[in-house]
């Protein structure tokens, strides 16, 4: 069974407040808050249905006030549902960035993810659910797809986890595994990824497609990065398209997005 076509936007580590500390640059604090501000134009242009947002959106617990109510009204200006699910650098839980500021006050489409053993939401209007495991505090045994359950009832079923791509040359001693099986093992149609600045696509099984977005815009005074905008078909298709923050870049297709294979 597949659902009605539908397009999603796919963004993760935007570290908004990341250059919010006294002595940090303005001019990064600047470019941070125009590339966020283009990833909505973004979503605006290509008429998404559905934003994902796959963690560290907020860069900590600590930044301004003002980054709070800039990332919520953003949000609102997409006028489209957005799912945050919440990565190690704004984990939920207690001393959540979250629970300083409700976003939903100034964005009512946006809805944070807060299951600790994860949670399944169903998003108004469209025919689909989202299953997120949101980090909860930092604990580096943390495996963001542990426990996920078998497909539910709505047509399009979609994941989404912050953390580590197992492949051949990862560092094992990084933190928060994700290994192929379990990305197969899920069966969903898309599996939205974050924690990782390089736009990837990596090893899913036969059915699903699974990638990182990479952060729009890097923190280390790089060019932009790339949203992924993903097209769900009536067919059952699920196609990738990289749009690159810089524009007058060219987008990438679907077989054109790095692939990794796991280990
Ligand atoms: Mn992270």
């Amino acid at each position: 069974m597949h659902g009605p076509r539908l397009r999603l936007l796919h963004t993760s580590d935007v570290h908004l407040g990341a250059f919010d500390s006294r002595g940090a640059s303005e001019e990064h604090r600047a470019q941070l808050e125009a590339g966020f501000r283009r990833v909505i134009d973004i979503g605006i242009e290509e008429g998404v249905d559905l934003a994902l947002i796959a963690g560290d959106f907020f860069d900590n617990a600590r930044v301004r006030p003002a980054t709070l109510e800039f990332a919520a009204e953003q949000l609102a200006r997409l006028d489209r549902p957005v799912v945050i699910a919440p990565g190690n650098h704004d984990h939920v839980g207690p001393g959540s960035v979250y629970d300083r500021h409700d976003l939903s006050a100034t964005a009512q489409n946006v809805s944070v993810m807060r299951g600790r053993d994860g949670e399944t939401v169903a998003v108004d209007g469209l025919e689909v659910e989202v299953w997120a495991r949101s980090h909860t505090e930092t604990l580096p045994d943390f495996r963001p797809f542990d426990g996920i359950p078998q497909r539910g009832a709505a047509p399009w079923q979609l994941a989404v986890g912050h953390g580590h791509f197992i492949h051949p040359d990862a560092l094992r001693h990084h933190s928060f595994h994700i290994y192929a099986e379990q990305l197969a093992d899920a069966e969903r149609d898309y599996v939205a990824l974050g924690h990782w600045e390089q736009l990837t696509r990596v090893a899913a099984g036969e059915l699903g497609v699974a990638a990182y977005s990479g952060a729009p815009i890097g923190l280390g005074g790089e060019s932009g990065g790339h949203v992924l905008i993903v097209d769900l078909g009536e067919d059952g298709s699920v196609t990738l398209r990289a749009v690159p923050l810089d524009e007058g870049k060219p987008h990438l297709a679907h077989d054109e997005v790095p692939f990794l294979r796991g280990a």
